[in-house]
């Protein structure tokens, strides 16, 4: 049999879905009573984002929420993840909601049930309303937002808000999407909003995530009925050592303490690690987790989601000359490697970052899909019996439309492949993988990258606004269809 003919087949109910996040798509940023994110200061500040391309119109999801729905239906796609912009609905991240934010969502919310499309909600995809990141509660004269605690409670209090208006129609709940990225590229290198860097200040960050988390989901278990799914979306690194040297999986032990377990250890066990307090000991002594944060923190969840690009290698630390003389010191995993800053607080001094071998995407990310196998069965592993899905997956390249309008773009089907490939051999090995969100349904803002990076499975003319599906979202449709993988890509 040659191997074409055979197909993975996935389990029946298994949800094929696109993912999205508000300030990537929506644009609108001043209608209806928004007021600005972090993300909007950020993009709006010279030299933060490539091109000064910003999120002001980005693909006018806000008017054009209705086609991008039908799009979907068209595509056959029985999931959407999407996520509610904070100051659409809570324009000073405090007090009272505008209900014509929450309308617009409510609106979504239905037409997507209309087409039978399963909406999972994000309450928090990276754009604090600005005057959180304004307030400095506890005196502080950097600033305030995540490093903050009161920005916890805000959280919790819109948590509350969003649940109370859209929790007789959404299942899928889901508090945070990356807070890696939040409390270490916003506060710890800077290459993301608010632009910060400081390493005690993304430590805090990273707390407050962890605690405003715990508080989330206590107050949509409140609110919401019990047939909702509530979870969290990481971005676990799927870190390798370089050798198996003893000095190469200490390195590997650091990173996978800042990038997973700093996150992981309080939600899913209620304790930061030992080794990671004694990491950090020289930058902070952690005075911030006050008694009881652990414990709101670990709240029980219904599902993780994962997101997964592209692997971490890291070796002990080398001197730069060397490294760079074997080109291996390029780029950081988090595609920044420009910053002078770095997303690492306490270990840069101890690891270098290397990049896995491997094809790679216009991000400069190595294409491996066996990362993602190994983190799904890693999680079935720490989160027994909790229900994972993969809340994003994908990859950006340089699609063009051809002379006839079409996309083709033959590279991201074979990402998608890979990948699928992969979450299915994790599933026949005991991970419970119960859908697949391809990041993203749509071309979009990507973040420090500006439109450069198109990530979408339907291309977008950023000056027409036209959508094209690319011939990956014709793929996928197919794939949907069906819930079986061919044993080849079949590209053209
Ligand atoms: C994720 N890193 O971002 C986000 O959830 C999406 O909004 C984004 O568009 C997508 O992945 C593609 O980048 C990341 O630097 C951004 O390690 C940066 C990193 C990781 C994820």
């Amino acid at each position: 049999m040659s191997s074409s003919t055979v197909h993975s087949t996935f389990p029946a109910g298994f949800l094929w879905g696109s993912a999205t996040a508000a300030y990537q798509i929506e644009g609108a940023v001043r209608e209806d009573g928004r007021t600005p994110s972090i993300w909007d200061t950020f993009s709006h500040t010279p030299g933060k984002v490539l091109g000064g391309d910003t999120g002001d119109v980005a693909v006018d999801h806000y008017h054009r929420w209705r086609d991008d729905v039908r799009l979907m239906a068209d595509l056959g796609l029985s999931a959407y993840r999407f996520s509610v912009s904070w100051s659409r609905v809570q324009p000073t991240g405090r007090g009272p909601a505008v209900q014509r934010g929450l309308d617009f969502y409510r609106a979504l919310v239905d037409e997507l049930l209309a087409h039978g499309i399963r909406p999972m909600v994000t309450l928090y995809h990276w754009d604090l309303p600005q005057e959180l990141e304004d307030a400095f509660p506890s005196g502080s004269s950097a600033g305030g937002g995540w490093p903050e605690r009161d920005t916890a409670y805000r959280f919790g209090e819109y948590a509350g808000i969003v649940a109370d208006a859209l929790g007789d129609r959404v299942e899928m709940w889901s508090t945070l999407n990356e807070p890696w990225c939040s409390a270490f590229l916003g506060y710890g290198s800077g290459v993301h909003a608010p632009g910060r860097a400081d390493p005690v200040a993304a430590l805090r960050a990273a707390h407050h995530l962890n605690l405003a988390h715990g508080l989330g989901v206590q107050a949509l278990r409140e609110r919401l009925p019990a047939r909702a799914r509530i979870g969290v979306s990481l971005n676990p690194s799927a870190v390798r050592p370089l050798t198996a040297s003893a000095a190469d999986q200490d390195a590997r032990r650091r990173i996978d303490a800042l990038a997973n377990r700093v996150f992981t250890g309080p939600m899913l066990r209620g304790v930061y690690d030992d080794d990671l307090l004694a990491d950090t000991a020289r930058i902070t002594d952690w005075a911030f987790v006050q008694d009881g944060d652990l414990r709101i923190a670990r709240q029980p969840l219904d599902f993780l989601g994962i997101n997964y690009y592209s692997p971490a290698v890291v070796s002990a630390a080398e001197d730069t000359q060397a490294s760079e003389a074997d080109g291996s010191s390029a780029p950081r995993p988090d595609g920044h490697g420009a910053s002078a800053h770095s997303p690492w607080p306490g270990a840069d001094d101890h690891v270098s970052f290397h990049r896995a071998p491997g094809e790679l995407t216009a991000m400069d990310w190595p294409v491996d899909p066996t990362g993602l196998k190994d983190l799904l069965l890693e999680y079935t592993a720490q989160a027994p019996g909790v229900p994972l899905y993969v809340t994003e997956n994908g990859a950006a390249y340089d699609d063009r439309p051809g002379t006839g309008g079409q996309v083709h773009d033959p590279e991201r089907i074979r990402y998608l492949h890979g990948h699928l490939a992969a979450v299915h051999e994790a599933i026949v090995a005991g991970a419970d993988v119960r859908g697949y969100y391809l990041w993203s349904l749509l071309d979009n803002f990507e973040w420090a990258y500006g439109y450069s990076k198109r990530f979408g499975a339907v291309h977008v003319d950023y000056a027409t606004q036209v959508r094209t599906p690319k011939s990956s979202a014709h793929w996928y449709a197919k794939v949907a269809a069906s819930g079986e993988l061919p044993g080849e890509p079949a590209t053209d």
